[in-house]
């Protein structure tokens, strides 16, 4: 068989094209006890990676730092929090570091005045940096543009000017409605730096989604494109954002007073007189220093929408102050920057990761960015290793989408590619099964770069747990909150569960990124979030910790599946599933039996060189096989009622699986709004 497991026990073909890799570190063996908690928890993963000498010896941020960072987080959050803060450049100083007494909206750096955007771009040009590369865009047919953080900071402020000229001020809402362009970056600083609070829009949204965030944000400006290019096509945008003004109501639409458009796919494009302004024309002549906007800590940067896999979008509003410390804190010290790094985040800058770990993070540290415009595979499945190799990326964070996707086309695409410059792999959005974590760890690392799993949410803003490069690397876990952060495991009366039983994650202390509430709103943010457990911030996530208080996520509460009286978390069934060799992809959801309350039911996208699904005369065979598989990796209570096999899977735009689809399929329930999926899906 093609893909029988290798010696690296990682499933992928053993091919005569990846040269010989370096020795991993032994695994260490060891048993997890088998234990039935509120959640089961059924994956036994026993494989541990011991950072390797070179990485400890290079670490800007040593295991002394993080030992020291615990014990004076724990013993003193708020003095914690404050030395994080000194680190960055204030107009004025706190009063506060933290006041809880409006709980849960929770304010930081009370009294204090800055503006992000000082941190990000305008301190740079006083040092070494203003020289350095900000920010290297590369379009999908491979046109590139490059920006020193002068010329960043001169584009920002000439439109930051424009913005003015049109008349947005402090507090007006700026939608974004764009695909990764410079102008998307240009747009959320330009916004920030006066005082106005951006809202990004995936530029995958439709007219109606687009419609309801904006009846919701009502902007004073939109930012738009023509068009632009993914997956080969061209496809217009600025017909959209029209349709979405048009259909919302009049008074709101009269609010919209201006649309900048962008060109950048050389189409024909309706503009209403009065209100639509080509960006060429709205930043020509204007000038390139701008004044930055005093703010206050605790004044609002931007509104984000959550990526809305179930309901209402809720729109999460972050602050400039305690924001700007998290994130820079942890782009720091989880990625731990070097003058040398070319920092290559794949999400899309719309999303909560392009916020932090696209624009601000990496700018706050002076570090260069990468942004690409188009889809990862195009125009073959190299593309991603190309521009690795091509523009030298040393730090890569992506989604274990994006992984597995990649891995589905097999090892052959990265192993043509020099990977040398790789020095860090970190992932976010979804569980890492521990089959594609050593798949990454193996063909992309090649054995070097440590991978951390960064757990996080839209309404945390920053990472929260996640590993550090010097940490010890369990395949598929998180690890460990980062200092400062609390975070446990609890039943529903919130008791802690204990190692080897699943529950509830939450977060017992509050940190400075934090949501400071859903916009117009604050009774959904203290019901979804706060009123479970008072005090503490429940993430609606389930996961389970080990003996050695190592986190494993285990996938959404709303996801848990009851087989037979046994709660059963998706992340460790589709994990199970995956470490087949012909599963590329996979999803479960719960379907009721009449036995058992609940079965699984699998869906499963196979890997390329299977034969195509219409041809395979075995998969009935295989089906057994999958269900026999996970039944052997996970034990009895792992019951797989169906497998069926498909070319995709429902993701929304940020990469997620949509379970909530797959449900209402199988229930032959109304699929609520599809709009937010990724295309290709039918
Ligand atoms: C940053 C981001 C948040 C939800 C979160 C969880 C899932 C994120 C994860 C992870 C397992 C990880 N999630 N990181 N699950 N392991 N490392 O993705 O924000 O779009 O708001 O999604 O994503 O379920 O609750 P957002």
């Amino acid at each position: 068989a093609p893909n029988a497991p290798n010696a690296h026990g990682d499933g992928t073909p053993p091919s005569a094209t990846v040269p010989p890799l370096p020795d991993l570190p032994a695994p260490h063996l060891r048993d997890l006890p088998f234990t039935g908690g509120t959640i089961d928890a059924l994956l036994r993963e026993e494989r541990v990676f011991r950072p390797l000498p070179q990485v400890v010896a290079g670490a800007v941020v040593n295991p002394q730092d993080v030992t020291r960072a615990r014990a004076r987080a724990a013993a003193d959050p708020d003095g914690y929090w404050e030395e994080a803060a000194e680190e960055l450049e204030w107009f004025r100083r706190w009063d506060a570091v933290h006041d809880g007494s409006n709980a849960p909206f929770h304010r930081w750096f009370t009294g204090a005045r800055c503006n992000i955007v000082h941190n990000a771009l305008d301190r740079h040009i006083e040092t070494g940096t203003k020289n350095r590369l900000a920010l290297i865009w590369e379009g999908e047919s491979g046109d590139t543009r490059s920006f020193t953080y002068y010329q960043l900071y001169r584009e920002v402020n000439r439109l930051a000017n424009a913005l003015r000229g049109l008349g947005v001020g402090k507090g007006d809402r700026v939608i974004i409605y764009m695909p990764p362009l410079p102008e998307t970056v240009f747009a959320m600083l330009a916004a920030a730096k006066i005082g106005a609070v951006h809202s990004t829009v995936f530029g995958g949204f439709s007219a109606r989604s687009l419609r309801d965030r904006m009846e919701d944000a009502r902007p004073a400006v939109i930012v738009t494109v023509d068009g632009f290019y993914r997956n080969g096509r061209v496809i217009p945008l600025k017909p959209i954002a029209d349709e979405a003004v048009a259909t919302l109501p009049p008074d709101l639409a009269a609010g919209v007073r201006h649309m900048v458009v962008v060109h950048r796919a050389h189409m024909e494009t309706p503009m209403t007189e009065g209100r639509d302004i080509w960006y060429h024309d709205a930043v020509r002549g204007q000038h390139h220093e701008a004044l930055t906007e005093i703010m206050d800590s605790t004044d609002p940067l931007f509104l984000l929408y959550t990526s809305g896999t179930t309901g209402k979008p809720k729109g999460h509003v972050h602050a400039h102050g305690g924001y700007m410390v998290g994130v820079h804190r942890t782009m720091r010290w989880v990625f731990d920057v070097k003058p040398t790094d070319i920092f290559w985040c794949t999400a899309e800058p719309g999303w909560i990761t392009g916020h932090s770990y696209v624009v601000y993070g990496p700018l706050m540290a002076g570090t260069t960015t990468v942004l690409y415009e188009g889809h990862p595979l195009y125009p073959e499945p190299g593309r991603v290793w190309s521009m690795v190799e091509r523009l030298g990326v040393t730090i890569l964070y992506t989604a274990p989408t994006l992984v597995r996707m990649l891995m589905r086309h097999g090892a052959q695409h990265v192993a043509r590619h020099d990977l040398t410059t790789l020095r860090l792999l970190a992932t976010v959005g979804e569980p890492i099964s521990p089959e594609a974590w050593l798949w990454f760890h193996r063909h992309v690392g090649r054995g070097r770069c440590p991978v951390l799993d960064t757990w996080w949410q839209t309404e945390t803003g920053m990472i929260m747990l996640s590993p550090l490069p010097v940490s010890l690397l369990k395949p598929g876990s998180v690890t460990r909150p980062l200092p400062g952060i609390e975070a446990d495991v609890v039943d529903e009366h919130g008791k802690p569960v204990g190692p080897g039983h699943g529950g509830l994650l939450v977060l017992q202390r509050p940190w400075p990124a934090m949501s400071c509430g859903v916009y117009n709103d604050d009774e959904s943010y203290r019901r979804l979030y706060w009123e479970r457990f008072p005090g503490w911030y429940c993430t609606g996530d389930v996961a389970r910790r080990d003996e050695d208080g190592y986190f494993w996520i285990q996938g959404r509460a709303d996801d848990v599946l009851l087989i037979a009286g046994h709660r059963i978390g998706t992340a460790e069934m589709e994990a199970a599933l995956a470490s087949h060799p012909s599963v590329a992809e996979c999803a479960v959801i719960g379907v009721p039996d009449a036995l058992r309350g609940e079965v699984a039911k699998a869906f499963v996208v196979l890997v390329d060189d299977h034969p195509p699904l219409g041809t395979m005369v075995n998969a009935d065979d295989l089906a057994t096989e999958l269900v026999e598989h996970v039944r052997r990796e996970l034990g009895p209570v792992a019951v797989i009622r169906e497998v069926t096999f498909r070319e995709g899977l429902p993701r929304n735009r940020s990469g997620k699986i949509m379970r909530r689809v797959l449900r209402s399929e199988e229930l032959g329930r109304d699929t609520g709004d599809l709009s937010t999926l990724e295309d290709g899906y039918v």
